[in-house]
């Protein structure tokens, strides 16, 4: 009787569910009726040690732009984050190095992580895998974008022209069109006839905004205004027509909003390219353009 109970409890440690052979046994010996019980109940606790070692997992990163060179607050969302011990980043292809110090890592919750990254200016500008490393796991990569230019967030308050958001060129503004029939207002300064470029990344990264992109002088009168350049993503070339301030508004083309409408613009004297050709090149390998 007790060699058979040791069997038992040895065939449940095991997880090793010979079913026949335990109905065999427990016909012959007359196993009491509590010892399928049992047997089910330390199974049941060995699934359980098996479940509570849960991967990590990582959702979203905010925000999703750095401008390299400079030291940055970001927020990592996800699951099972609460023991995290490190961020992983995947190397600059040129200089083969990660170059982004992190110089804090706490977990707020199992979802959310805050940290501190330290960016060396010397990176190349571009896309990042970002991982996180927990006891029990390593997360799938997210992307995360080293940029040049400063990177600026709408106050969220400038939704008229009264109350426009003062900004300095050049800049990428990264905003949302939170609400149906909402405008977002930006005022500028710029020089007479310095040709400046504000073009809107929206469509181009997954966002429902129909961007609808104007310039206005500050009496209220459009000195220009674009629909799509690029597929639904609006772009101006402006010539200021003298010295002063300008507003930028920013809305969807049919008047909607929402929390997933998200927006970009790259707003300045910068480089703009009207076409590149081929569109894209093997990772890894140099192409002429
Ligand atoms: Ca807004
Ligand atoms: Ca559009």
């Amino acid at each position: 009787m007790i060699r058979a109970w040791i069997e038992l409890l040895w065939l449940a440690d095991l997880g090793a569910i010979v079913t026949e052979r335990v109905s065999r046994k427990t016909a012959i010996i007359g196993l009491p009726r509590f010892g399928a019980g049992l047997l089910t109940l330390l199974l049941l606790r060995g699934f359980t040690l098996l479940q509570a070692q849960p991967i990590p997992k990582l959702t979203s990163v905010s925000p999703e732009w750095i401008q390299r060179g400079t030291t940055v607050e970001i927020t990592l969302s996800g699951e099972y984050l609460t023991n995290a011990t490190r961020l992983l980043f995947s190397s600059d292809t040129e200089s083969n190095q990660a170059g982004i110090a992190v110089t804090e890592l706490k977990a707020q919750d199992s979802k959310t992580l805050a940290a501190k990254l330290a960016v060396s200016s010397s990176l190349t500008p571009g896309e990042r895998e970002l991982r996180v490393v927990t006891p029990t796991g390593v997360t799938e990569p997210i992307a995360i974008n080293l940029s040049e230019l400063p990177e600026l967030h709408e106050s969220g308050t400038n939704k008229s022209p009264e109350s426009s958001q003062l900004i300095e060129l050049p800049a990428a503004i990264n905003g949302f069109i939170k609400a149906p029939a909402e405008s977002d207002y930006y005022r500028f300064h710029a020089k007479k006839g310095e040709p400046l470029i504000f073009d809107v990344f929206a469509s181009r990264m997954n966002s429902p905004l129909d961007s609808s992109l104007a310039i206005q002088n500050l009496e209220g009168k459009e000195l220009a205004r674009n629909e799509d350049a690029n597929g639904l993503d609006s772009l101006i070339e402006f010539r200021p027509p003298e010295d002063g301030d300008y507003l930028l508004q920013l809305r969807d083309f049919r008047y909607q909003g929402g929390a997933e409408f998200k927006y970009r613009i790259y707003a300045g004297a910068i480089p703009y390219l009207d076409s590149i050709f081929p569109l894209g090149g093997r990772r890894g390998q140099s192409v002429e353009i």
